[in-house]
């Protein structure tokens, strides 16, 4: 089956209680057993549920994972992965990542006694350097947000297996149809599902997938015991959203593309990040990791923040709001959203600061999201 197919049909067969051609919400948080210990494969919604179980199984039938487990958000799936840490280990991590999952390290696991050293890993050697003995977990975010980053997976597998350790990554922009980091090398993909997963910004999700059975089980036990799962209906929009995961990335593809070629022709703009401009230093290898170059564009006004607030308040299209991958634009300026959380310090040496701002561009019409654009750049003059 190709991935479209299995976006449909994998972990999604009739019913076979009822005949129901989609998969129902099963809003039920037990199972009667006809004997202790007897039942037809579910007791208790925290340890497993049909409707999550379908979008396990599909989830990891795109990310040509042997297993899958769903969280009740990005953090969630993270948070369990980083559980399979022990105090005194230490992570390799992408400087440029999402604000939360910097917070995560450095506020939950570092007083744990889990130590990070987040370096660009798109730089090969500076990942290689970057390496300990201590090491067990590399964290990767290809492409990266907010910049735009891209890291060459096969190549940190290959260093972080040379070290012994496990490379994780989180596969939340790309999503699997247009990359899929297991085939690559890496040990484990995470995601927000509330993203281009669920791709409607009406649900909060996330997801691990693996083929080593080991770390299944032991993760399958982390989901269990620590509980941060999703709901019934959860789980179904996510599952739905799924359905039309290849049809929406090519016109999120698209739209960027002409936005992000659009950007760059505009004096206003100081600079455009998107892999699919030759211009980015990512380009080719993206072009080689990647079947696209997916939906997000960030951009650099010359005027700085100043510049920047009033684009963003001329928008009409693109929502000034967190989150991304959803059908609709967004536009956000990380400094004092997404990447609040990061210290200022860290945040001015990468320039998620001044001029810029990020865009989700959604599969509006481009017409309409261009001249939105337009106008809001002749705005952001003051
Ligand atoms: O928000 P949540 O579902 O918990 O996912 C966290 C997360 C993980 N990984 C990446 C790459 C992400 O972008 C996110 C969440 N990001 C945003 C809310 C944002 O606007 O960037």
């Amino acid at each position: 089956m190709k991935f479209a197919t299995r976006a449909i049909h994998a972990g999604q067969a009739a019913d076979v209680a009822t005949g129901a051609t989609i998969v129902p919400i099963y809003q039920t948080s037990t199972f009667t057993q006809s004997a202790p210990g007897e039942h037809k494969g579910f007791e208790y919604s925290r340890s497993g549920n049909p409707t999550r179980q379908a979008l396990e199984t599909c989830l990891a039938s795109l990310e040509s994972a042997a297993h899958g487990l769903a969280f009740a958000s990005g953090l969630a799936a993270e948070n369990a992965v980083l559980s399979l840490l022990r105090p005194g280990d230490h992570v390799v991590a992408g400087e440029d990542l999402y604000g939360g999952t910097g917070r995560l390290l450095r506020q939950v696991f570092a007083p744990l006694g889990i130590r990070t050293t987040f370096v660009d890993t798109s730089d090969g050697a500076a990942l290689s350097a970057a390496l300990e003995p201590s090491t067990r977990l590399v964290w990767v975010e290809t492409p990266s947000n907010p910049l735009l980053l891209v890291t060459d997976i096969a190549f940190a597998a290959k260093v972080t297996h040379d070290n012994r350790a496990l490379l994780v990554v989180d596969n939340t922009f790309a999503t699997p149809y247009l990359q899929r980091p297991l085939e690559l090398g890496a040990d484990i993909v995470v995601h927000s599902t509330t993203k281009y997963a669920g791709g409607h910004s009406d649900v909060v999700g996330g997801a691990v997938l693996v083929d080593d059975p080991g770390l299944a089980s032991q993760l399958t036990f982390y989901q269990n015991a620590a509980g941060g799962v999703p709901g019934p209906f959860d789980s179904w929009l996510v599952l739905r959203g799924l359905k039309t995961l290849a049809l929406r990335m090519r016109a999120h593809c698209e739209n960027a593309a002409s936005v992000a070629a659009f950007l760059a022709s505009r004096s206003e703009v100081e600079s455009v990040y998107y892999p699919g401009l030759p211009s980015h230093p990512g380009h080719e290898l993206a072009g080689q990791q990647m079947s696209g170059f997916g939906g997000m564009v960030s951009l650099r006004l010359a005027g700085g923040r100043d510049a920047a607030l009033h684009f963003l308040q001329a928008l009409t299209y693109f929502s000034l709001a967190e989150s991304l991958g959803g059908v609709e634009s967004l536009a956000s300026y990380p400094a004092e959203m997404t990447h609040a959380s990061l210290p200022a310090e860290d945040r001015e040496r990468r320039g998620i600061s001044g001029g810029l701002v990020r865009l989700s561009v959604g599969v509006e019409d481009i017409d309409d999201l261009l001249a939105d654009l337009e106008q809001a750049l002749e705005a952001s003059r003051g």
